[in-house]
């Protein structure tokens, strides 16, 4: 029944296209994007960061930059000389291992005086991840993902309607 098989089709495609969806884009300070005087801490503060997700940082070119830190040099408002900041105005994060994760900027003293400091806290994506290798990897304007970790997710449930669908699938045969 080509029909039948179809419609098993569709289910598989729907599948992943709402995973894909599951991956969250946090635009950092919202509207008012990376920028000093701007409280980057109660901006962050309730949202949940998943492995997965994007960070975007939107600043005027050449006027900040984005630099991925340790603890200490957040602290400090220092960068390691072996940071190489990002520095394209629309700096795209993703985040691709859970675990605490900061962020300054290296201009002048926007991180000491301006609070240009973000720290969050990435957790485990708690979905199955299939295929690794498999997707094409998607081209990230402006920004280096540090580690690929883009892959083709499913959640527990649409994992469920996959196999739901392969099950349908083999009593229509
Ligand atoms: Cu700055």
């Amino acid at each position: 029944m080509a029909s039948k098989q179809m419609l098993v089709f569709l289910l598989i495609v729907m599948a992943c296209l709402s995973s894909i969806s599951l991956a969250k884009e946090f635009v950092v300070g919202d509207q008012a994007g990376w920028r000093t005087g701007f409280d980057y801490t109660a901006w962050a503060e309730g949202k949940e960061f998943r492995v997965g997700d994007k960070l975007v940082f939107n600043y005027p070119v050449g006027s900040h930059n984005v630099l991925r830190v340790d603890g200490d040099s957040f602290k400090n408002c220092t960068a390691p000389a072996d940071v190489k900041p990002l520095e394209t105005g629309n700096d795209i994060i993703t985040l691709s291992s859970p675990g605490r994760k900061w962020y300054i900027c290296g201009v002048g003293k926007h991180c000491q005086v301006g609070k240009m400091q973000l720290a969050i806290t990435v957790q485990e994506n708690l979905d199955f991840q299939l295929h690794d290798n498999m997707a094409p990897s998607p081209s990230v304007p402006g920004g280096e993902t540090p580690n690929s970790a883009n892959g083709i997710k499913m959640s527990v449930a649409q994992f469920l309607m996959v196999a739901m669908a392969a099950v349908v699938m083999l009593f229509m045969a």
